[in-house]
């Protein structure tokens, strides 16, 4: 009877199952309230832990013996997370980071040094993967502390705040390989830093960022010690967790397309989505908190 039942990890009492499944009996809602529900939403990945605080999702990359290299493995738990999270409406905000080494060291080298051409361009080799994460509608902050070079730096790149620890390491090392970024590098560094910085640490594959530059340079928001990183990186998920998701949500869409259209074009689309807002019950709740000098209480609708 109970096959095919979903709960998430202790999100749902027993009390809510029973009545979810009109369970009557005395007898089965007590045989109920001894199971504990295990997920079968969250599944056990191998290189990635995922946890939650309050609204925020906390995704770490483990894979510590390769300084976090992004294998297919890797960037499959990644992308199966964030759309995990994407879909989950009790997560407000996504915080993405590695270990206090590395964010990530890059693709992984010796997993892709023998592909072909032929292969890579059929089966569309990092398309797929550097996709899905564009596409996340949720905020995601990374707080990057150690290596963010190659593929780790344009992971970075791809969220939408970047906090970095004094000790972290930007740089775009692939001409060394005999290769060039695959995931944006060329683009979204370009747009980061400008022209000229972009090509020093393109074109050379040695000129790195520390992370008190790539601040400097617009790279990241804010620098804290190593130690503290994590810690103020929830922080911030957790502030704009709190704030109404359709607004975040439709904020995230309109500053992204600054990067997409013309500016008359772009205002267009932020003024639509402003107008849109007051279809909310959101944009109701947070003006009328301020009128009466209360906190709102956001519904996230
Ligand atoms: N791939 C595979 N393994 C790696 C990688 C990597 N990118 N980086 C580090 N490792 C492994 C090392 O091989 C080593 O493994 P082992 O212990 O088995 O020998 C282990 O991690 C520890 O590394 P090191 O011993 O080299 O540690 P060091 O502290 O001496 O050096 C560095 C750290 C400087 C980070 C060094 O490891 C390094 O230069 N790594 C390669 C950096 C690089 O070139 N990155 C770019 C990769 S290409 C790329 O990212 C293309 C992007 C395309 C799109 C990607 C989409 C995500």
């Amino acid at each position: 009877m109970f096959r095919s039942l979903v709960v998430k990890p202790f999100s749902r009492s027993a009390a809510t199952v029973s009545a979810t499944l009109g369970v009557k009996s005395a007898a089965a809602r007590h045989q109920l309230n001894s199971i504990r529900f295990v997920s079968t939403e969250a599944p056990a990945y191998g290189m990635i832990k995922t946890e939650t605080q309050g609204r925020v999702a906390i995704i770490t990359l483990n894979r510590p013996k390769a300084l976090n290299a992004l294998c297919s493995e890797l960037f499959h738990e990644i992308n199966d997370a964030l759309a995990r999270f994407d879909n989950d409406a009790n997560i407000g905000a996504v915080v993405l980071t590695g270990s206090e080494r590395a964010f990530a060291a890059g693709a992984d080298i010796k997993e892709m040094k023998d592909a072909e051409f032929i292969n890579n361009y059929k089966s569309n080799f990092l398309g797929h993967w550097a996709e899905q994460i564009s596409k996340m509608r949720k905020p995601i902050v990374a707080a990057v502390n150690g290596f963010a070079l190659g593929g780790g730096c344009e992971l970075a790149m791809m969220c939408d705040i970047i906090y970095a620890g004094e000790k972290a390491v930007f740089g775009q090392p692939e001409i060394n390989l005999g290769t060039i970024p695959g995931a944006g590098g060329t683009q979204r560094l370009t747009h980061a830093v400008g022209k000229s910085k972009a090509m020093e640490m393109i074109l050379t594959g040695s000129v790195n960022l520390n992370a008190e530059e790539a601040k400097a340079y617009g790279l990241v928001s804010a620098v804290f010690p190593p130690e503290k990183l994590l810690e103020e990186t929830i922080k911030t998920a957790t502030r704009i967790a709190s704030k109404g998701a359709v607004s975040v949500q439709m904020a995230k869409e309109a500053v992204n397309q600054a990067y997409e259209l013309s500016l008359s074009s772009g205002l267009h689309f932020e003024r639509r989505l402003f107008q849109a807002t007051f279809a909310t019950k959101d944009q109701k709740e947070g003006m009328s908190a301020f009128a009466e000098k209360r906190k709102p209480a956001f519904v996230h609708e």
